[in-house]
């Protein structure tokens, strides 16, 4: 049976390779950090069979003892402070977990090794954000770096980091930069979610309108089921490298909206829609837009969900649940 030590498992793409991973047969190992972490419990119902493993990123020995205790075959380093809006105004904390976390990470891997004939390989979670303002359209592999905020530029530090180690110590480790990827279980703060969910209680009559900011901007949105898969299968290789995992498909915003209100049954989003300053960003991400045909040959991954079928899936996921709040009388938001 083989073992693997996931660290960001509470998050949405940690829950969701836990589950494929499990789905493969493995033991799967989450990295868990704080005393009494909330959402402990969810994942722990959602994946029985995972064992939590305390460490945090910002602390070398307690991920030098998780790794030692669980002897992984595969690390796959997840954890981040993952909203780049939130790392405008916590951009050393930024620094320290979603820059330093990777280099601890691997120190730790490093350090601890692995069996001999059976090196631990190691998964790093790099970003589109590190395209930033993009020198190219659409941005593969080899397309320069230009970071637009705090978060952008620690993913960049991660993601040499991950090649250093690679070249300098032997090791068994990949980057998938990823494009956005979005689901049911996607944070409300970001703005997949928040539409959906706000669009789903507008439809129920809990709320009147979404509150946005730049809606020009536009994304290369997948499914994150989909996504793990690359992870896994980057892994897999004999040599490792860098991947883009990514639709080759974009949308702005409104786009976004439109399919959204659509699908909801209203004719035009405009008039649930105000613009709120609060979620304008000091600098912008304009466009995204990957070129997957690295994974798409090499790893033989392509993606399956379209961006409709995402979006319904969001809106009817969150239909769902607030109906069912709704049901059991809880209170408004
Ligand atoms: P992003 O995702 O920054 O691309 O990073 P997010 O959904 O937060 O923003 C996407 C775009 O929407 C615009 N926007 C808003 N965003 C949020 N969150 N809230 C709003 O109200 C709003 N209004 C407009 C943003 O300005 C932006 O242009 C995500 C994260 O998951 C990263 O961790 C990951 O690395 C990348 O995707 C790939």
């Amino acid at each position: 049976m083989k073992r693997a030590l996931i660290t960001g498992i509470t998050g949405q793409d940690g829950r969701h390779l836990a589950q494929f991973l499990a789905g493969k047969g493995y033991q799967v190992f989450g990295l868990i950090h704080g005393q009494a972490n909330p959402k402990a419990q969810l994942v722990a119902e959602e994946s029985p069979a995972l064992d939590l493993v305390e460490g945090d990123l910002r602390d070398l020995p307690s991920l030098i003892a998780a790794v030692e205790q669980v002897q992984p075959d595969e690390v796959y380093n997840l954890g981040a402070i993952s909203f780049v809006q939130l790392s405008f105004k916590q951009a050393e904390l930024t620094a320290e977990i979603t820059g330093l976390g990777v280099l601890r990470m691997l120190e730790a891997v490093r350090i601890v090794g692995g069996m001999e004939n059976n090196p631990i390989r190691f998964y790093q979670a790099s970003s589109s954000e590190m395209f930033g303002k993009v020198r190219e359209t659409p941005q593969n592999e080899g397309t320069p770096f230009h970071p637009r905020s705090p978060y952008g530029v620690a993913k960049v530090f991660g993601h040499y980091t991950t090649m250093n180690y690679r070249e300098a110590y032997d090791l068994h480790a990949s980057s998938g930069i990823l494009f956005n990827h979005e689901g049911p279980r996607r944070g409300l703060e970001f703005v997949t979610r928040k539409i959906t969910n706000s669009l789903a209680r507008i439809k129920l009559g809990l709320q009147d309108r979404i509150s946005l900011g730049n809606l020009d901007s536009a994304r290369d949105w997948g499914y994150a089921g989909d996504y793990v898969e690359a992870m896994w299968l980057m892994l897999q290789q004999d040599e490792p490298d860098d991947y883009v995992v990514a639709t080759g498909e974009t949308h702005t915003i409104r786009e976004f909206l439109e399919v959204a209100f659509r699908i909801a049954g209203y004719d035009d989003w405009e008039p649930y829609v105000t613009h709120d300053t609060r979620f304008d960003r000091p600098a912008e991400v304009d466009l995204l837009m990957g070129d997957a045909t690295k994974a798409r040959t090499k790893l033989r991954w392509k993606p399956k969900v379209s961006f409709e079928e995402l979006v319904r899936m969001m809106y009817e996921s969150d239909l769902a649940s607030e109906q069912a709040n709704a049901e059991r009388g809880l209170p408004r938001r």
